[in-house]
């Protein structure tokens, strides 16, 4: 059986971002100010150090609040991660499905149609959640593009809800804007929470749109 998962308000990591508060202390209070799903991804540490950051967060973890790691399997399997996130340019996702068997959960990114149709053809339960985005454009990560905007992403959406899939937004949401986002079944986050002050705070106010 694959493990609960609610998309509502799904935090992607950021270690530098987290800063000397720590990616642990970040998590917990996102969980607590209403955080759903958390996504640990650091594309600068080593193997082994993303083993140990994933060990950390999921201590800080309640049960019920799904634990994805972005494209390291082996690092989601050897912490009992609840699932893994990977791009298309990352081990295809049958792949993934067969290595991660059917008790995990599988996300997929897809920044546009031809990307979304890979994640339709693949067989019903190989993919969970299909991150959509970037929304708006982003510095967290400005190769992602100039954004698909509120109706570009509603569209993607739709297709995807139609082919059975659940989707998730990702991509220069914050508190403002998070209630311009519709037609998915939770949006990502990673600077409105990694970079707040106060990520309860922020948290709290992003359940309050969405
Ligand atoms: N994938 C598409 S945009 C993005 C990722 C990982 C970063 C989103 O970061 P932010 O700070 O929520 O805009
Ligand atoms: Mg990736």
């Amino acid at each position: 059986m694959r493990p609960p998962f609610d998309p509502t308000l799904y935090l992607v990591t950021d270690t530098a971002l987290a800063g000397e508060r720590g990616v642990p202390d970040v998590v917990r209070a996102a969980v607590a100010g209403g955080v759903t799903a958390v996504q640990v991804r650091d594309k600068t540490a080593s193997r082994r150090e993303l083993y140990a950051l994933t060990l950390a967060v999921r201590a800080v973890l309640p049960p019920g609040v799904a634990l994805f790691v972005n494209d390291a399997v082996d690092v989601a399997l050897l912490a009992g991660a609840d699932g893994v996130h990977v791009g298309q340019d990352d081990l295809p996702a049958a792949e993934v499905r067969a290595l991660i068997g059917p008790d995990r959960l599988l996300g997929l990114s897809a920044g546009s149609d031809d990307e979304l149709a890979v994640a339709l053809a693949l067989p019903p339960g190989t993919v969970d959640v299909v991150g959509i985005g970037p929304v708006w454009a982003t510095p967290t990560k400005p190769d992602a593009g100039t954004g698909l905007g509120p109706a570009g992403t509603a569209a993607l959406a739709a297709k995807a809800a139609a082919g059975g899939l659940r989707s998730v937004a990702i991509g220069g949401i914050s508190v403002e804007r998070a209630a311009e986002v519709t037609g998915v079944d939770g949006v990502c986050v990673v600077s409105a929470i990694c970079a707040a002050p106060d990520p309860a705070a922020a948290a709290r106010a992003l359940r309050g749109v969405r």
